[in-house]
């Protein structure tokens, strides 16, 4: 697989619905696509970094940057066997694992539609539909709150995760539990608290959530340890998974009981299958994160989340949850179960609509193999 041309479009499109986490309110998505031609074919990515560095230090202005400095000069121009072999290819630049993966899974795409193949085919994957589930935003009331979770469980959602923050936690899990009873539901911190809440999560226990997303920072392991031994929830890492090696030590030291798998955060999907991969074998369930991402990424996901030990709903919900319309047709949707199809065409399998993406783009480059632009 010969990569001949690249091609970098920073993107923004506005949310259907607001979006609130511990670290604010985002009404629109800032977002990099990278588009690869190699042998008559195409492969497109989405790159999970957002305008800001408050999920993880990587901004779409650094994609761009290391993109275009360090990776591209190692990806474009170059023959690949298999797109495992590039990651492996761009060791060289120390973590950006956002922005090596939108290359890499567009390498996979390319890979995939040049074989024939969905991708989730060549990926591994063994379901034809994935588990959907929901993330709901810090909400301006309960009653919101309340509002909102009705509406997604109407939707068919199979589980519901609440994002939650000091002030914003107890009452949010009380009010939903005694208005919906036992359903699937879960919790995400994005590291707002500190091991000195300690007691304070362990008021969680009682209501029996399946796991607390992150609860402690981004950076930490060995506090998650110590959190983890003091609480029922069962603890899931989401930001601190920034590696494969990492993940295998937060196993090892018993920092977690379930992860969260996002493949922007860890470098692609090649990364993504090796953390699955270790998972199931110290038998950690895992299930795929999302990153508000459009029809491309959102796709990229779809196939990744195919794979056998994604045991538990992902944060992959349907396209018009976010932007409307996608820039891809057709557009995702869950059926009245809670579950996604797994697309069948080659590759991707979604067809990616160029005039939409050209119309949210604010910045467009080409990098071909003589690296000229
Ligand atoms: O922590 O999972 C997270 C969105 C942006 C940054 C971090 C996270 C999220 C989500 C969104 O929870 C999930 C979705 O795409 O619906
Ligand atoms: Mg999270």
């Amino acid at each position: 697989m010969k990569i001949e041309r690249l091609e970098l479009f920073l993107c923004r499109l506005p949310l259907v619905q607001f979006f609130e986490t511990s670290f604010g309110r985002s009404y629109e998505r800032e977002f990099i696509l990278a588009r690869i031609e190699g042998e008559g074919h195409e492969g497109w990515g989405e790159a999970v970094a957002e305008g800001h560095p408050y999920y993880s230090g990587e901004t779409t202005e650094t994609v761009w940057h290391v993109i275009t400095q360090f990776l591209a000069p190692l990806v474009v121009g170059r023959e690949f066997a298999h797109p495992r072999d590039v990651f492996p290819a761009l060791k060289r630049v120390r973590t950006h694992n956002m922005a090596k993966a939108v290359l890499e899974m567009a390498a996979w795409d390319l890979y995939a539609t040049g074989q024939g193949q969905p991708l989730s085919a060549v990926l591994g994957g063994t379901r034809t539909r994935i588990a959907s589930g929901v993330s709901i935003g810090i909400q301006d009331s309960l009653d919101q709150l309340v509002e909102k979770v009705d509406r997604e469980r109407a939707a068919g959602y199979q589980r519901i995760k609440i994002k939650i923050k000091p002030g914003w936690d107890l009452d949010a899990v009380e009010r939903v539990r005694a208005r919906f009873g036992n359903i699937p539901l879960m919790v995400d911190a994005n590291a707002a608290y500190q091991l000195s809440d300690a007691a304070h999560l362990a008021k969680l226990d009682p209501y029996d959530l399946m796991m607390i997303e992150q609860p402690l920072d981004y950076d930490d392991v060995m506090d998650h340890v110590t959190l983890q031994r003091a609480i029922g929830t069962p603890i899931c890492l989401d930001e601190s998974i920034h590696t494969v090696r990492i993940g295998r030590d937060a196993i090892a030291a018993g920092a977690c009981r379930i992860i969260n798998i996002k493949p922007g955060r860890v470098g692609g999907h090649q990364q993504s299958i090796e953390l699955h991969d270790l998972c199931a074998a110290h038998n950690i369930p895992v299930w795929h994160g999302g990153m508000l991402e459009s029809g491309i990424g959102r796709a990229h996901n779809i196939h990744l989340a195919s794979l056998p030990n994604f045991r538990l709903p992902g944060d992959i919900a349907a396209s018009k949850r976010y932007y409307v319309p996608d820039l891809i047709e057709p557009a995702i949707d869950i059926a009245a179960d809670g579950t996604i199809a797994v697309p069948t065409e080659p590759g991707i399998g979604v067809r990616v609509m160029r005039d939409r993406v050209e119309k949210a783009t604010e910045r467009h480059l080409v990098i071909d193999a003589d690296g000229h632009r």
